[in-house]
């Protein structure tokens, strides 16, 4: 038994708005979890500390498998973005907690590693098709295996994936959202030609990866992966906006381009259909915003009974406490696939001091006992949440669009 004695939120915005929830056993244990949404974070805030943290003192540490049921079926609404990362956050941090008793990395209680270490992909980008492809040089010869290609578009003033400061991607720039404009023919010609000169100067040993971004039907999605498949993309991302899983059946009947999806997703149930029907071969779902490890777990499983592998999404707004959970999670999982890797800024680096590493293209968790990720709160507290939002999107003619 290790008694819960103590939970609390903490809130801090280094660099970026991050939500984290902290518990505390008798034993004077702690455990980490993330719980940030991005420009949605004091929902899930307000979630943990006036629902959550109420109901898990007194309970039993261990029983992460019992609380993640009580915290599920038990709040009677169930599924959403704020319910499941609040659980996320909760199970994260009892996973932590358990590892830090044993004496061992989460990962090696999940069933030990499976694979060396956990494939990655960084994030080349630019304002132009040659500005994109010289990043993307720079991440091959920084070791990386997978590379994300994500160019301006002629004729648009912004795109999604394309930041100033290369190495930094922030999409939530702005104290209410900016309105971004959006046109499909625009972006379907400019594609085709990052990809062919990616090939050309990069060749074919390293994987290529793109994301839409949810702007496609699927027809379009079926024309791009088509138009893509002769430089044998690695995935294409988040094709169509994926509430109507039966979608992906159109874009399938099209392309043999590999699809990705699930950044959005919440729980199973957003993903049965697309992986029993076998439309995608990635699901992206991630420790945060998908209930956590063990949550995670069950997705992974059915996907793998239908040849989906994993690519955990590992945006920024993810926290180094989400990417170390992922990395757990990666490494122990049959079948991973990909994980991306968005660099921190060093603000949150070291306000999350952490146990992974990268090397030669691959993140490993590290071996301290639990995540292998503190917080250090005397830090944390001198970076203020700060309001931040994604951006919204039109198209040229003012309707409003997915961003
Ligand atoms: C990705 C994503 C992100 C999201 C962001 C939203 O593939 O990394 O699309 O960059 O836009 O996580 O909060
Ligand atoms: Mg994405």
């Amino acid at each position: 038994m290790a008694k819960i004695r103590s939970a609390r939120v903490i809130v801090c915005s280094p660099g970026r708005n991050f939500v984290t929830l902290k518990i505390e056993t008798e034993d004077g244990l702690t455990g980490l979890g993330d719980a940030t949404l991005n420009g949605r974070e004091l929902s899930v805030a307000s979630y943990l500390t006036d629902h959550v943290i109420p109901c898990l003192i007194g309970r039993d540490a261990h029983q992460i498998e019992d609380i993640w049921q009580y915290l599920y079926r038990g709040a009677y609404w169930r599924r959403g973005p704020v319910t499941m990362s609040a659980i996320a956050a909760v199970d994260t941090a009892l996973w932590d907690i358990k590892g830090k008793v044993a004496g061992l990395p989460v990962y090696q209680l999940l069933g030990g590693a499976c694979r060396e270490g956990v494939m990655v992909y960084g994030h080349a980008n630019g304002a132009t098709v040659e500005e994109t492809v010289a990043e993307a040089m720079k991440y091959k010869a920084e070791g990386y295996k997978a590379i994300r290609l994500q160019s301006g578009v002629p004729g648009l003033a912004s795109t999604y994936g394309v930041s100033k400061d290369k190495k930094f991607y922030e999409p939530a720039d702005a104290d209410l959202p900016t309105e971004n404009v959006w046109s499909t023919p625009k972006y379907m010609r400019s594609v085709p030609e990052l990809f062919a000169k990616a090939r050309e100067a990069l060749g074919w040993d390293v994987h290529l990866l793109h994301d839409v971004h949810h702007r496609l039907t699927p027809i379009e999605a079926g024309r791009l992966g088509k138009d893509l498949e002769p430089y044998r993309p690695f995935w294409l991302e988040d094709a169509v906006a994926a509430e109507n899983q039966a979608g992906f059946r159109t874009i399938r009947q099209h392309t043999t381009t590999p699809l990705a999806v699930g950044e959005v997703f919440n729980t199973i149930w957003d993903a049965k259909q697309l992986i029993e029907e076998q439309l995608i071969d990635y699901i992206r779902m991630t420790v945060v915003h998908g209930g956590g490890i063990t949550h995670l777990r069950r997705v992974a499983s059915l996907a793998d009974l239908n040849h989906v592998r994993t690519g955990c999404h590992g945006a920024t707004d993810l926290s180094p406490v989400c990417m170390a959970a992922a990395l757990h999670f990666d490494i122990s999982v049959p079948n991973f696939g990909v994980q991306e890797y968005m660099l921190h800024t060093k603000e949150t680096d070291k306000v999350f001091p952490h146990a992974y590493t990268f090397k030669d293209g691959m993140l490993h968790p590290g071996e301290a006992p639990g995540l292998g990720v503190e917080i250090d709160e005397d830090l944390a507290a001198k970076y203020p949440y700060r309001r931040a939002y994604l951006p919204v999107n039109r198209l040229e003619d003012g309707s409003m669009t997915n961003w």
